[in-house]
């Protein structure tokens, strides 16, 4: 049998009978649609265009590919020539694509045109980049056109693999530090699908998904491209910036059955409704978050909206997909429930040893998803996966009654008045303000030298400092009196990395 993801996740369909049906389907006016059938012939051709340009197996194919169908095309065309992609961050900067070339030693490139002024100039630089593949628009010179490359191409057959095998990767730029290749093998794919893709959202052939974490992202990989693939349903993918008109749009017109958003978003999407006064319809029948954690006020207000909780999860780049997440009709907000069928996942102290039920600890998860290591860094490599356990840099605390909660990233915690002391929770607070859109808290010393909570905060739109008022006797109500923070700044927009995650460190080197 061969353990080729491909032969799975796309050559099935076709034995069973969905040649027809829509895989793909772009969500802008003129969009086009990508069936099984013609993804599993453009992705055996685009196999068999990697192998006639000399690209070796195992040898990686950069990325620089927005959602549009050629993202699938591409993607699977890697697995099927024993290539590996390596799916990068479309919103990243020339200096950082330059670093990740140089690391991963890819030897082709893809890129959607819209991105070729930054991407250009780290992959004309590069010393291992051979061909550059230019996706839509004119190919500049020294590059290739997608359609040229594809021309006079037969399909070619699938490569026989192991599912140990690593397939692709991703680069994990995490909350603080450079992005590192995370190399996923060809079983993780099928492992997120058995388990979250089917036993917690529950996904069947006739869901219509869209996922507003585009597809480089793991999440986004998981929710717009493999789940779909795993039952045949339809993804539609948009190459745009995901914003409150553009989401309410496709929610509009395309009418997904599943979306999955990031909090920031559904935040800004609630935001915008509540000052229209009115929100699309749609048949949504599941909703999903993950990213960051999910704060609860924002999770009411979508249900009290739509009828239809959002599920709140916590995944990884490294396991791939979500790990622990609340339940279809078993939705506590402000958690990020229990471990999904197929993880196990504990808590443990500095010293390795696990925490009581209500204690905070490292989370550490357990399941074959989890990748095989970050390429090229064994000391990160060693700490993070330890043996069947990797762990996460994520404090929670477990509840009375089962449940995981989020308590902040391990380096972003402090004590106050020897406690320790959640950002998150006094960031979900604030956001429970009236006027408060978003909030970010940290450390800082205070004139006798001890560290207190500061907040820096986005305001809704049209609103001003002076309508805080009392936020801090707001804070001290809500969540206890030694947590509020002692400064509130407001600031237009908070640092955070392209995944959606709050970037603390760089609000520490504000201060
Ligand atoms: O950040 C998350 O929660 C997440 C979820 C699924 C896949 C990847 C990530 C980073």
């Amino acid at each position: 049998m061969n353990g080729n993801a491909a032969e799975w996740f796309i050559e099935r369909h076709l034995h069973e009978g969905r040649a027809e049906k829509a895989a793909f389907v772009e969500a802008w006016e003129n969009g086009r649609t990508l069936t099984y059938g013609a993804l599993s012939e453009g992705s055996a051709r685009c196999a068999s265009a990697l192998l006639r340009e000399g690209v070796r197996r195992e040898e990686r194919a950069a990325m620089f590919v927005l959602d549009q169908i050629e993202f699938p095309e591409i993607f699977w065309g890697a697995l099927k020539a024993g290539v590996q992609p390596v799916a990068l961050n479309t919103l990243l900067a020339t200096d950082v694509y330059s670093r990740i070339l140089e690391d991963s030693r890819a030897g082709i490139a893809f890129v959607s045109h819209e991105l070729l002024d930054v991407v250009l100039p780290a992959a004309q630089a590069s010393e291992h980049l051979r061909q550059i593949v230019v996706i839509g628009g004119l190919a500049p010179e020294g590059t290739v056109s997608y359609e040229d490359f594809m021309k006079d191409t037969a399909p070619a057959q699938i490569a026989e693999c192991v599912g140990d095998e690593v397939a692709f990767w991703l680069y994990s730029s995490g909350s603080t530090g450079a992005p590192k290749g995370v190399r996923h093998i060809h079983d993780a794919l099928r492992v997120t699908c058995d388990t979250y893709g089917n036993q917690v959202l529950g996904i069947t052939e006739n869901d219509t998904v869209f996922s507003a974490a585009k597809l480089f992202f793991a999440y986004g990989l998981g929710n717009g491209m493999s789940f779909p693939m795993s039952v045949g349903a339809t993804a539609y993918l948009f190459n745009g910036r995901p914003t409150p008109d553009s989401v309410s749009d496709i929610l509009a017109i395309y009418k997904p059955t599943i979306y999955c958003g990031v909090p920031t978003l559904y935040a800004a999407m609630i935001q915008k409704w509540e000052v229209e006064g009115a929100h699309p319809e749609a048949p949504l029948r599941t909703c999903i978050s993950a990213g960051e954690a999910l704060p609860a006020e924002i999770g009411r207000k979508w249900k009290g909206i739509w009828g239809v909780d959002i599920m709140d999860g916590v995944g990884s780049t490294e396991m791939l997909h979500i790990f622990l997440s609340n339940r279809p009709g078993d939705v506590e907000y402000g958690t990020s429930g229990t471990a999904v069928p197929g993880y196990d996942v504990r808590l443990v102290d500095d010293d390795g040893a696990d925490v009581p039920v209500g204690g905070i600890g490292e989370l550490l998860v357990r399941g074959n998803s989890s990748a095989a290591d970050y390429w090229n860094q064994r000391e990160k490599s060693r700490t993070t996966f330890e043996g069947e356990w990797t762990r996460t840099g994520d404090k929670y605390e477990l509840s009375q009654n089962g449940r995981y909660i989020y308590c902040g990233r391990t380096d972003d915690m402090f004590k106050v008045s020897g406690i320790w002391v959640s950002p998150f929770e006094i960031e979900q607070a604030l956001v429970e303000h009236p006027v408060i859109l978003e909030a970010a808290v940290i450390a800082q010393r205070d004139s006798e030298n001890l560290e207190k909570p500061k907040a820096f905060v986005v305001l809704k739109d049209g609103k001003t400092e002076s309508d805080l008022g009392e936020v801090k006797d707001f804070i001290k109500e809500k969540i206890g009196k030694w947590k509020y923070p002692r400064w509130v700044e407001v600031i237009d927009d908070l640092p955070k990395t392209a995944t959606g995650k709050i970037q603390r460190f760089k609000l520490r080197d504000l201060v």
